[in-house]
């Protein structure tokens, strides 16, 4: 039997996202946006400060810790499960105080590895979820590290086993770690690809997976025009639904998603299929 994954929505509090960028900076857009997403059926609220584009500049901390704390605050507050998609400790801190119960580090603990100890040290007070994705560099130069000595989906695996023993050894719980191979960074269109087929590798490290491939370069580089333009960002949902299948189908625990209400159609209807047979 198939399971339904978690849904994730996206909340960006940021001005330069590449598919929302500038869209919600605003506290009370953004707060909308977060419940107008759990009325559409999100499990989970990924509220972030900072974008993680190829190119990207790194916000001040005093910026990005403006940009989520109120919105993390207003959102937990009224019932969600807030995620908080950050790399830096201090912003992680502040975001588990204003309620947030999962930390999504893009850098698996390598940006900033005092991360690690907030997330073990909070287990004392409630179960705190560590979200740790394959990453290689931040987003000026992840590009430049696209380079895989081997089989992408070996070589990303690997880095994940490390990252488990350095998460382990600072006292984050087993049964609190979520693995993500991080569709986008530091890897090319094609290994993107590759490792999408080859997922069940990632699976066999023996955590939960989360996958976020919503909206990303790779669909628009897929669904180029005749001069090679990439699709718009809002114009790639089909092949999106095309990768939510597959991502059932290999059990994943979770997907990160933008467009929460047409995530919901399509699990629907794979749930329904899978009743059926
Ligand atoms: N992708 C982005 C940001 N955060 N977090 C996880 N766990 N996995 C991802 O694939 C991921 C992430 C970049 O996308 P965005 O700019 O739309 O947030």
């Amino acid at each position: 039997m198939l399971s339904t994954p978690l849904v994730m929505g996206v909340v960006n509090v940021t001005p330069d996202s590449f598919s929302d960028g500038g869209l919600f900076l605003d506290a009370e857009r953004a707060i909308a946006h977060g419940r107008r997403l759990l009325a559409d059926g999100a499990d989970i609220l990924d509220v972030g400060g900072e974008s993680t584009r190829p190119g990207a500049t790194r916000p001040l901390v005093a910026d990005e810790l403006d940009r989520v704390v109120p919105v993390i605050e207003a959102l937990a507050a009224g019932g969600a499960t807030v995620s908080v998609d950050t790399m830096r400790a201090e912003v992680a801190a502040a975001a588990l105080a204003a309620g947030a119960r999962v930390v999504n580090d893009v850098s698996g603990g390598l940006a900033d590895p005092e991360i690690l100890d907030v997330v073990a040290r909070a287990q004392q007070s409630r179960a705190v979820t560590y979200v740790a994705m394959h990453w290689r560099a931040h987003s000026d130069r992840m590009q430049e590290l696209a380079t895989y000595d081997g089989p992408v989906a070996d070589v990303v695996a690997d880095e994940l086993r490390d990252r488990v023993a350095a998460i382990r050894a600072a006292g984050v719980p087993e049964d609190r770690i979520v693995l993500d191979p991080g569709i986008g960074f530091a890897k090319t269109g094609d290994q993107n690809w590759e490792l999408l087929a080859r997922l069940g590798v990632v699976r066999e490290i023996g955590f939960p997976v989360l996958v976020g491939a919503s909206r990303k370069r790779f669909l628009g580089e897929l669904l180029a025009d005749d001069e090679g333009v990439p699709r718009p960002v809002g114009e790639r949902e089909l092949a999106h639904a095309a990768v939510l299948a597959t991502l059932v189908r290999d059990g994943v625990w979770g997907v990160r998603v933008h467009d929460v209400r047409a995530t919901r159609d399509v699990l629907a209807a794979l749930s329904r299929l899978e009743r059926a047979r």
